[in-house]
Order: C-alpha cells, then structure tokens, then sequence
C-alpha cells in the first residue's frame, strides 16, 4: 500500500458567536449571553461532520474581577465551565476530540487528574488537556493570591503539575481491572497498584487514584503560550501547540524553534503538532470574501476601554502611533508580536485594533474555498505548521462554511481525512499512547 500522506491536523476553537468581536452584532448571528447547550451541541457536530480532530475550549477564570469598565459593550455571560461541558459534549458525539483549558495555579493535581481522567472515560478516549499558567490581575483578586508567582516560577508549577498528574494517571497497570477472580475473591492484583508518594517544591501527593488508568494512558497535552519558557516548557511537556503567526517566516522560525528543542528530551519531532490558529472569511469570490470581514469589522465599538496586547490605552489618540510600553507581566510572547507588526507596518492603535486585536495575532485568509485551501497548504508543506486552530469569526456561519466548502478542497489533495479512522484522540493526530511509567515503553501508534 502506498504510504499515506503526512495529514493535516484541523482543530477547531470555539467560542459564542464567534471570535470576531463584532460577531454578535450581525443580523444573522443569535446575539444573546445566555448559556446554551443547544447551540455548542450544533458547533461540535458540524466539526465533527467535518471530521475535524477536535474542538478546543479556551478558559481564563476570573476575568477583569471588580474591573467592569466596558462590560456591557462586550458579549459576557455565556460561558459554560469547560470541563462540564465537555463531560456534556462527549455524549453526543463518536469521534471528535474535545481539548479542555485548564489553568495550574488554581487546581492540585489529585482534583483535575481525577476529572481529566473521568472525562477520558467517559469520551471513550477524546479528552486533551490545555495546559495554561496565566495569572491575570482578575484571576489573582478571584482567588485571594495576594503574592503571584512570577512567570517562569508560574510555568515551574505547570511542570511539576504535569509531572504528578501522569504518576497519578498510572497509579494503575493497563488492564488492572480486566480480570476480577469471583473464585479466589482477588478482585485486582496488588502488584498492578502504584501508589503514588510526591514531595515537590509545589505539590506534595500521597495517595491513589480511584480510577482506572485513562483510556489514551495520559490525556493528550495541549500547550499555549509563546515565550521562551513557554516554547521550552511545549518541546518537554506538549503533544499540540496552539500557535499564533501572521507570516510565513515567523511561522517556520517557530516550528524550527521549537521543533529543534525537542531532542534533549528524547522526544521525535513528530510526536509534537504545531497548529496556529487560523482565522478566514470564504466567498464564491475574493470580493465576497473581504466584504464579509468588513461587515465586522465596520462593528468593531471603538467607545470606551482600550486595550491593547494587556495595556490600558484609554485617552491615548487612536490614530496615533503604539505609546512605548513596558512588556507586560502576562502574554510577553503576544506583546512581542503586536510590538513587531507595529513597527513593521507603522499602524496605529486603530489599525492595530483591526489587524491584530481582532484576530488576537493570529492569521486572516479571505478568499474563495480553493485559495484557502491553498494557503493551508503552503504553510503545511512549507514547515510553518502541522495543522491549524481554526477560529471562525462568525458562528454558526463560519465553521459550518470551512467544513461544506474547504473540507473537501483539503481532501481532494489527500491532505486530510475522508473518514475518522481511529477512536481516540491520540489516534486521530498520530501519536503514540504512552505507556505506564511504571511498567514498560511506549507503544506506537500504528
Ligand atoms: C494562542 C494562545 C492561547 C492561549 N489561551 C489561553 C487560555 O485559554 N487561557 C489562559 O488562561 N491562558 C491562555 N494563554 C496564555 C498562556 O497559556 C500562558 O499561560 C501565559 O503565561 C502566556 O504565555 P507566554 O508568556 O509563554 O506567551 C494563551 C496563550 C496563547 C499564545
């Protein structure tokens, strides 16, 4: 059999209305803030009739706390906690993966390991997990932290988390409950128990999970976040990585970057995907095309707030250039990009609004589903990405036109699945299923 082509992996990040932040002011979108199981149920199964690997679920806890200034101008409220809705999710669909956000600061390893775990199960294998370790202003005052870690303490954290979370993930052999002796009153074997006994610099773990070892042995490990800690922390820890680049260039300087970081942990290139999120807008031709994503820009409200790349902007002239500002404590590798496409376009802070806060950074296509296509396919053989995030503007209009009209583009190049042909996750993008630590080698995939 000939050998397949390398394949494409398509994520899919939603969010209520779409991630334009005009998307709820279109006529056609359904505009309200209350949570709605009905319309995630709609996203999910039109990705999964795209045979997508997986829908994503951001999460940032504790937003903005007692700061409501411009609350009511910004669609709020219709947030389901990810984890919840997940468990919800995966009992109406077969196939597609679902990466829940989970923030370290706010968690111990025994709780989410638990509900990771759980989650797995109940999915029959699809459940990936999005490592963060933000620590926003809101989220500090939501929790009481009155002495934040600082960043590359902050992603120590997320290591030592992980760490334990796959100790915990194997406190059971494989198997350990397949075969329950009703004669010998041996329900499992005591040699296939492995407690675990943690003492860190952030955990301290004594104890024994109360579930069987997931279905993919750990949960896929999502990453996000583009600093240098951050890049080294992906290349130890992360399976995918949710990227951000507008250009080609800075797309393969990241791959090769961190790619390249890979070997000192004994890892293959392979085994980590990079997907940049991607954002389009897809007519029956270029013009229809970029008049759709004028529609929302046009609806972008300039009154009230700014903000810009984690900087308060208010009072500063719009049409004048980016204030010299120091890098935030949160999101260096977002300011940097921002810092970058200012200096290399010299826009202003409207302008910088519409091409990158919009979009939060990452990349635009307009065009007709075949040009698309196209581009998809220019970074995917050009080494800028393994596959993307998609980020839809507008939903339900979005998703459901990249899945009728560039689906198939994609898959008449062989580049993507006609069909699922595994069931879990891990299979879906290619990777192996780890073995038990404490019994013996990854198995591969195939
Ligand atoms: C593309 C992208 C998506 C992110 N999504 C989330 C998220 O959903 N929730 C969250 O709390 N932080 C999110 N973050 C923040 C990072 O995960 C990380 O915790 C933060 O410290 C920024 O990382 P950096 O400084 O390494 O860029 C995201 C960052 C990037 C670049």
């Amino acid at each position: 059999m000939a050998p397949q082509k390398r394949q494409l992996v398509l994520n899919v990040f939603l969010t209520r209305h779409g991630h334009h932040p005009g998307a709820w002011r279109q006529p056609q979108s359904p505009g309200g803030g209350n949570p709605s199981f009905a319309y995630w149920a709609e996203q999910v199964k039109t990705a999964e009739r795209g045979k997508l690997d997986a829908v994503f679920f951001a999460d940032f806890v504790g937003n903005g706390g007692a700061d409501v200034r411009g609350a009511g101008r910004r669609p709020a409220g219709q947030g389901f906690e990810p984890l919840t809705l997940a468990g919800a999710l995966s009992a109406i669909t077969d196939r597609i993966g679902i990466v829940v956000t989970v923030n370290t600061n706010f968690n111990e390893p025994f709780n989410l390991t638990r509900r990771i775990a759980s989650l797995d199960h109940l999915s029959g294998g699809r459940i990936g997990w999005n490592v963060v370790s933000s620590l926003s202003d809101g989220a500090g005052k939501s929790f009481g932290v009155e002495n934040p870690l600082e960043h590359a303490e902050r992603y120590a954290r997320a290591g030592e988390f992980i760490d334990v979370t796959r100790r915990l993930w194997d406190s059971y052999d494989d198997g350990a409950f397949d075969h329950p002796d009703k004669e010998t009153g041996i329900f499992l074997n005591s040699s296939s128990v492995h407690p675990v006994n943690h003492q860190g610099r952030f955990f301290k773990v004594d104890t024994v999970l109360d579930i069987a070892r997931p279905i993919q042995g750990y949960p896929v490990i999502v990453q996000a976040g583009n600093s240098d800690t951050g890049r080294e922390f992906a290349a130890k820890y992360a399976e995918v990585i949710y990227a951000s680049a507008q250009f080609l260039e800075d797309a393969q300087a990241y791959y090769r970057d961190v790619k390249g970081r890979l070997a000192k942990y004994g890892r293959h290139p392979d085994h980590l995907k990079i997907t940049p999120g991607l954002s389009y807008a897809i007519g029956s031709s270029g013009q229809e095309a970029r008049d759709k994503f004028e529609a929302l820009q046009a609806s972008v409200n300039f009154t009230g707030p700014i903000e810009l790349g984690g900087h308060d902007l208010t009072g500063y002239d719009l049409d004048g250039p980016l204030p010299d500002l120091p890098e935030p404590a949160n999101g260096k590798g977002r300011w940097q990009q921002l810092l970058t496409l200012a200096r290399r376009e010299n826009l202003s802070i409207r302008q910088l609004i519409l091409r990158f806060n919009v979009v939060r950074g990452h990349r635009v296509l307009l065009g007709t589903p075949e040009q698309i296509a196209d581009q998809i396919e220019d970074w995917f053989v050009k080494d800028g990405a393994d596959g993307f995030n998609l980020i839809p503007p507008l939903l339900p209009d979005s998703l459901r036109d990249f899945v009728d009209l560039v689906i198939p583009q994609l898959q008449r190049r062989g580049i993507f699945r006609t069909e699922y042909e595994g069931t879990t996750l891990r299979e879906h993008l290619n990777l192996p299923r780890p073995a038990n630590h404490n019994t013996g080698r990854a198995v591969a995939a195939e």
